[in-house]
């Protein structure tokens, strides 16, 4: 791809730290009708060969146009690298009047990697208010692996984002982000379309890394999120051994004082911390 098509370092580093990426109306009007056409007639109900290249999937139909606009295709592949393969695509049709979706999970529960991830993609082809049960996102949760739904307990955590979007809008959402479809209060079904991608190369340096040593970048991964509380320390570490293992950097400590100075060789399972799985896992040296 272009390079200009493609996500710069600045906005990759959000995704790090947050774990999500949000893109309001990318989607025209008119594609998202089409898309809802597609969707309603059923001939997107089962899934299509899992591990195929996603180039192969959707040709000449709604959803292809959709997910090979420029813009959607650039995103994609920053994340992701090129030629991302299929794993699933879902329709979530969360219906008018309807409790009990109070569900927060983590699609990448058994997911062994410790650093590569496959990509969400969420796709609202219509409008979603307030009380339509917009899907909910715990930002900086993807370094916290968990077992099955055993974090759906959590409610009201300090800095959740309860979607709420017009038409055309797309998250891009690390496989192991905590969230959750909600309740609907409102009269009207919700619709949402999803998309699970892998990747088929290594991720490192997928995107316009021509702003590499933009200085905004070290404060972003640096940054607190408040529901980290005393783990703090730890999250932003991960969040920068992210960071390290997508630009390729295998230096073996922080080099500057604002990482905090620590050695990550005193550190070895930080990765993951809350996961039980990780006990015996070797960690990739990054
Ligand atoms: O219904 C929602 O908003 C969330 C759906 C979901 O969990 C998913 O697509 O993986
Ligand atoms: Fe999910």
């Amino acid at each position: 791809m272009d390079k200009k098509d493609l996500l710069n370092s600045v906005t990759v580093a959000k995704f790090i730290r947050d774990g999500y990426l949000r893109y309001d109306e990318v989607v025209s009007k008119e594609l998202c009708q089409e898309a809802k056409k597609a969707i309603l007639s059923g001939e997107l109900n089962a899934y299509d060969h899992v591990g195929s290249p996603f180039s192969s999937i959707w040709n000449n139909s709604t959803m292809g146009k959709i997910f090979r606009l420029t813009k959607v295709k650039g995103i994609i592949e920053s994340l992701l690298g090129p030629d991302p393969q299929y794993d699933h695509h879902y329709i979530h049709t969360n219906k008018a009047h309807t409790k009990g979706k109070a569900n927060l999970h983590q699609d990448g529960d058994y997911d062994t990697r410790n650093y590569g991830f496959d990509l969400l993609i969420l796709f609202y082809p219509e409008d979603v208010t307030e009380n339509m049960g917009g899907t909910l996102l715990i930002p900086g949760s993807h370094f916290r692996k968990i077992n099955s739904n055993i974090i759906k307990r959590y409610q009201h955590i300090v800095g959740q984002q309860q979607l709420i979007c017009k038409a055309g809008t797309i998250l891009f959402i690390h496989s192991n982000l905590w969230h959750s479809g909600r309740s609907n209060h409102s009269g009207k079904d919700r619709l949402l379309f999803k998309v699970r991608l892998s990747p088929a190369v290594k991720q490192v340096r997928t995107w316009n890394t021509d702003d590499i040593d933009n200085a905004a970048i070290q404060p972003i991964l640096s940054d607190s999120i408040a529901w980290h509380g005393e783990h703090q320390r730890l999250e932003i570490i991960n969040t920068v051994r992210l960071w390290r293992y997508m630009t390729g950097d295998s230096t073996s400590e922080f080099k500057t004082k604002k990482l905090w100075g620590t050695k990550l060789a005193d550190i070895p399972k930080v990765i993951y911390q809350d996961s039980l799985r990780s006990m015996d896992m070797t960690d990739e040296t990054v």
